[in-house]
């Protein structure tokens, strides 16, 4: 909560040591002091930069994590694309995602932030993912979730993969709504989604 990244390494390193899982780790030290920031921060009473330095500590911490929350082993399962829509920088969430998806055999491609329509379709065009995977943190960045898929439909697009979206303001019926395949609201049940979701595709 304080920021501290370089501080909060020794600790997780040390709760690893002493075999705290990593899963714990993530969900009662570091997402629930995020979201204590979160908190602070719709209250006023922290502000953008206290909130980067808290979220360069959660990622630091999170990259410590990485290879204990990421099961290896499994074969090739499909290819997955996946970005935080335009106008949205938030890609903590995003990039827990990807590591999962990638611990569990999928082939990720990551486009990173503020992605456009553009780019998402241009990616489904040349890369033909199975599943096109969109991350939103913000009320008004969700509502292009919606436009993605009609962008993709008017490319003709829409029928080559399945869509997958996922963040906090995202939920179920939101997904439903919009027309995208599936929601899922954390990184475990996206890459159960993503098996499913996957596995229903003919062969
Ligand atoms: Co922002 N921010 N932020 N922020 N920020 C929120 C989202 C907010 C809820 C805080 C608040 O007011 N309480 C609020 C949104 C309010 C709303 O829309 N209703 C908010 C705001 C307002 C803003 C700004 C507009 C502030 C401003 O400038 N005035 C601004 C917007 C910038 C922009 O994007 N254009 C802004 C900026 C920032 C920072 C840059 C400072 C920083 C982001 C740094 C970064 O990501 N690199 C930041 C942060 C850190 C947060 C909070 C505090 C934490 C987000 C986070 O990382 N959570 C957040 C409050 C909160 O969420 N408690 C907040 C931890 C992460 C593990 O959870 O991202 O939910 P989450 O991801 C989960 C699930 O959602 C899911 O799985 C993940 C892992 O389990 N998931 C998916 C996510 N994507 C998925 C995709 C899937 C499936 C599942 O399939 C494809």
């Amino acid at each position: 909560m304080k920021g501290r990244h370089i501080l909060i390494k020794d600790h997780v390193n040390e709760l690893l040591a002493g075999g705290t899982p990593a899963q714990d780790i993530l969900d009662r030290g570091l997402i629930a002091a995020i979201d204590v920031v979160g908190k602070r921060m719709a209250a006023g009473q922290a502000y953008i930069p206290e909130v980067l330095l808290a979220a360069r500590a959660m990622s630091a911490a999170v990259g410590l994590l990485e290879p204990h929350l990421a099961a290896s082993g499994d074969t090739q399962r499909g290819k997955i694309v996946i970005g935080t829509v335009t106008g949205d920088m938030h890609d903590i969430g995003k990039n827990l995602v990807v590591t999962m998806l990638k611990g569990v055999g999928f082939d990720v491609v990551d486009l990173g932030v503020n992605v456009s329509r553009d780019q998402f379709c241009d990616a489904v065009e040349k890369l033909e993912p199975d599943v096109l995977g969109l991350s939103a943190l913000l009320t008004t960045t969700m509502m292009e979730m919606r436009e993605i898929i009609r962008a993709l439909d008017a490319r003709g697009l829409r029928q080559r993969c399945k869509v997958l979206v996922g963040g906090a303001p995202v939920s179920e019926q939101f997904a439903r709504q919009i027309g995208a395949d599936g929601f899922a609201p954390d990184a475990f049940e996206a890459v159960a989604l993503a098996k499913r979701l996957t596995a229903a595709q003919p062969a």
